[in-house]
C-alpha cells in the first residue's frame, strides 16, 4: 500500500498522438513550398523569385549574376529555410522537414525573426506603469480574468529581476496592452483566427513597450483555445526587451509554449537573458529553480525513459521529449505536455500497449533502501518487459 502510494501512473490513449507533427508531411509538397514561401516572406525578409527578377536581375555582368543567385535563386530559399531552422533550434538543413513544416504550422509571435534590432534596448527605470485600453471585446473573458492573467504575467518577470509594475487605470502609463483587430494602425495587421496570435513592442516612448493581442483569438485561461497568461509571458519579454531564443524550452522561443498554469516557469535561459539586461533582485525567493533544456547530443544526457509509440522512438528527459520516426530523418523536440497535458515531467519509465492502443507512464517511485518501493519497482518493469 505504502509504496502504491508513492507512485504514479499515467495511462494515455493513443488517439491524441495521431495529431503529432510528423503527419503534416503527407500534405503535397506544392502545399508545403507554398505555405514555407508566405512563412518565409512574412517573418524572415524572403523575396520570392518573380518579384525580385523585375527589380535586380537585370545586368549580366558575373557580380550580377552571382547577386541574382544569391538573393533570387533557389539559394535564397535555402538560406532563408536555414535561417528559420536556426531560430527555431532545428537542424540547418535547409530543405522543408516534417519538422520544420510543423513549427511553421505551429501559432506564434508576430515578431520577425529577421529583424535587425542592432543593441538590445531596455528601461532606465525600474519601476513601469502599464495600462489596459480594450478596444471591441475580448470574447469570453471577464476582465477580472484578463487582468488576473497579466498580473501573473508580470510576476514571471518580477520573480527574477529588480523591475516593479505599477496598474494605472486611466494615466497615460510607459506599457499599454490592448487587444486589437485587422489592421490596427501600427502596419502590422492581425489574421484573424491563428496564426499571429500577438506582438509586442521593444522598450522606448510612445509605442515602444506596448503589447497588442489579437482580439479574434479564442482566448482563455485554461489549456483550452489559447492562453491569455501564457502568450503574455512571451509578449511582456519582448516589453522589457528580449529577443526570441532559439532554446525550445524558453518562454522567448518564437511559438508559444502551452503547458498547464502551475508548470508555466520562465527557463534557465529566459532568466539568464533578462537577469544580463536588468540584474538579479534583491531577494530571489523562486519556489523551483529555472530549468535549462536538456542538449541532444549532450555526451552526458541520460534520457529519463525511452518507449515505443506507434512507428516512432520517443525519448523523455525532464519536461521534453524527442520523437525518431523511421520515415523522417529530423528528430522533433516537444514538451510532454503538448501531447499528454496530465503527464508530469522527470517520468520514471514509459511504455506502449499495443493491445490497448495506450502509453503508460510511471513516476514517484523512490530509489532508496526502502524494500517495498524496490519491489514495487521490480514489478513495473516486469510488467514492462512482458507486456512490450
Ligand atoms: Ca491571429
Ligand atoms: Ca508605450
Ligand atoms: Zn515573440
Ligand atoms: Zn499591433
Amino acid at each position: 500500500m505504502r509504496a502504491a502510494l508513492l507512485s504514479a501512473a499515467w495511462l494515455m490513449q493513443l488517439g491524441l498522438s495521431l495529431a503529432s507533427p510528423l503527419r503534416l508531411a503527407a500534405l503535397p509538397e506544392e502545399e508545403d513550398q507554398a505555405l514555407a514561401e508566405a512563412y518565409l516572406k512574412k517573418f524572415f525578409g524572403y523575396e520570392p523569385r518573380a518579384g525580385r527578377q523585375k527589380r535586380s536581375c537585370g545586368p549580366d555582368t558575373f557580380q550580377a549574376k552571382l547577386r541574382q543567385k544569391r538573393s533570387c535563386g533557389p539559394d535564397a530559399f535555402q538560406a532563408k529555410v536555414r535561417q528559420m531552422q536556426r531560430s527555431f533550434g532545428l537542424q540547418e538543413s535547409g530543405r522543408l522537414t516534417a519538422q520544420t513544416l510543423a513549427a511553421m504550422r505551429r501559432p506564434r509571435c508576430g515578431l520577425s525573426d529577421a529583424e535587425e534590432f542592432g543593441p538590445l534596448t531596455r528601461w532606465t527605470n525600474r519601476t513601469l506603469t502599464y495600462r489596459f485600453r480594450i478596444e471591441g471585446s475580448v470574447p469570453k473573458l471577464r476582465p477580472s480574468h484578463v487582468r488576473k492573467a497579466f498580473k501573473e504575467a508580470w510576476k514571471l518577470w518580477t520573480e527574477v529581476t529588480p523591475l516593479k509594475f505599477r496598474h494605472r487605470a486611466r494615466r497615460e502609463a510607459d506599457i499599454i496592452v490592448s487587444f486589437n483587430r485587422g489592421d490596427h494602425g501600427d502596419g502590422s495587421s492581425f489574421d484573424g483566427r491563428g496564426g499571429v496570435l500577438a506582438h509586442a513592442f521593444q522598450p522606448g516612448i510612445g509605442i515602444g513597450g506596448d503589447v497588442h493581442f489579437d482580439a479574434e483569438e479564442d482566448w482563455t485561461v485554461n489549456t483550452k483555445g489559447y492562453n491569455l497568461f501564457a502568450v503574455a509571458v512571451h509578449e511582456f519579454g519582448h516589453t522589457l526587451g528580449l529577443l526570441h531564443s532559439p532554446d525550445p524550452g524558453a518562454v522567448m522561443y518564437p511559438s508559444y509554449n502551452f503547458v498547464t498554469h502551475t508548470d508555466f516557469q520562465l527557463s534557465f535561459q529566459d532568466v539568464k537573458d533578462i537577469q544580463k539586461m536588468y540584474g538579479v533582485p534583491p531577494y530571489l525567493s523562486l519556489k523551483r529553480p529555472p530549468p535549462k533544456t536538456p542538449e541532444r547530443c549532450d555526451p552526458d544526457l541520460a534520457f529519463d525513459a525511452v518507449s515505443r509509440m506507434q512507428q516512432e522512438i520517443v525519448f523523455f528527459k525532464d519536461r521534453f521529449m524527442w520523437r525518431s520516426h523511421p520515415n523522417f530523418d529530423d528528430i522533433g523536440v516537444a514538451f510532454i505536455k503538448s501531447l499528454w497535458a496530465d503527464v508530469p515531467s522527470h517520468i520514471d519509465a514509459a511504455y506502449e500497449d499495443v493491445e490497448g492502443s495506450a502509453m503508460l507512464f510511471f513516476k514517484g517511485i523512490k530509489r532508496t533502501t526502502d524494500v517495498i518501493n524496490r519491489v514495487f519497482y521490480l514489478i513495473l518493469l516486469c510488467l514492462m518487459f512482458f507486456r512490450g
